[in-house]
């Protein structure tokens, strides 16, 4: 049994990691445990429902997203090692420790829309080395390419961490001792597949290359892909990077023109780029639909993107198109 503590330290070890880093990813995974507690127990914690708040961005808040925010900051104010911390639910990044070497990014519950109604949700995590000089936005738009580790815990039928520190991606299960375990080394996203992720309610917003895409997939075996494609939506986008993980698939949520100020829904800084840089360390691969996502130069703590990410044939098909 190979628990997340002994797993930090054998990293450690092969791969040259600075302790500091291990123990501020270590402190991330204690949270969402804290975390894990809450959503598990519901109702009976008290936790669901409105926060009656808001975020900079103009989303209703949920007492759980709050919950969570705090229980990360509090855990990330603690480690000495993290010198600051932005969050989807945060105006602005939280200066913490100033001789801290790193940063954390956090999505601290994403599919706020699930968490009510009991289905998966989950916290996303990015973590980039301090630039040398005084804290500033600045210091946190890094491009996806420079984030030193990234993952994600899903809290489903079970509660799962993913990690990547840039060597591989490994899967762990929180067990009945409070402890994730190691349950999966190295998953691999296959190369091919025959399922789409999107929210087809949005299909008549979309572009011409999204349309298109879509539309020869709906064509099935008898259109120009050759064959039938399943879809599946669960609206986390946690569970549906997690799905891609262990099974392939494709996931896009396109730029559309609801709102022509943004290039899509989904956050660049704790969404798109963790979960692109776990994928991508998995064999998968991510985009903007133009150009490679962990590539993006980010211009705002809060930037959207537009997303495309999985099987590596599918993504590379989306990109095309948009060629
Ligand atoms: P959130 O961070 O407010 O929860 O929003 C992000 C979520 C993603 O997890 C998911 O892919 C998407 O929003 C679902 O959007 P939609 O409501 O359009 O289905
Ligand atoms: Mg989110």
């Amino acid at each position: 049994m190979t628990t997340f503590h002994d797993y930090l330290q054998q990293q450690r070890e092969q791969h040259h990691l600075c302790p500091q880093l291990t123990a501020t990813v270590q402190s991330i995974a204690d949270a969402c445990i804290r975390i894990s507690e809450k959503v598990r127990l519901g109702a009976l914690s008290g936790v669901l429902g409105e926060a009656g708040s808001g975020n900079i961005q103009g989303e209703d808040q949920k007492k759980l997203d709050v919950i969570a925010n705090n229980l990360l900051i509090e855990a990330l104010r603690r480690q000495s090692a993290v010198a600051g911390i932005a969050s989807e639910e945060e105006d602005s990044f939280v200066a913490t420790d100033e001789n801290g070497r790193y940063l954390v990014l956090f999505d601290p519950l994403d599919g706020s829309s699930n968490i009510d109604v009991n289905i998966s949700i989950g916290t996303i995590f990015s973590v980039l080395e301090k630039p040398s000089g005084s804290l500033n936005t600045e210091s946190f738009l890094q491009k996806g390419s420079r984030q030193l580790a990234a993952g994600y815990v899903l809290y489903g039928p079970q509660t799962l961490l993913v990690i990547t520190f840039k060597h591989g991606v490994d899967v762990f299960t929180l067990n009945q001792n409070g402890e994730f375990v190691l349950t999966q080394a190295s998953p691999k996203v296959p190369g091919q597949t025959k399922e789409f992720a999107i929210n087809m309610s949005n299909q008549r917003h979309w572009e011409a290359p999204v349309r298109q895409y879509v539309a020869e997939l709906l064509a099935g075996e008898t259109g120009v892909r050759g064959k039938n494609y399943n879809m599946r939506w669960v609206a986390s986008m946690v569970a549906e990077v997690h799905r891609i993980l262990m099974r392939g698939g494709v996931f896009l949520y396109p730029k559309d023109a609801r709102d022509p100020s943004k290039p899509g829904k989904l956050r660049l800084m704790y969404e798109a780029n963790p979960l692109s840089l776990v994928l991508q360390q998995a064999g998968g691969a991510s985009c903007n639909a133009v150009e490679d996502m962990l590539s993006i130069e980010p211009a705002g703590l809060h930037q959207r993107v537009a997303v495309v990410l999985g099987s590596k044939e599918e993504v590379e098909y989306v990109r095309r198109l948009h060629g």
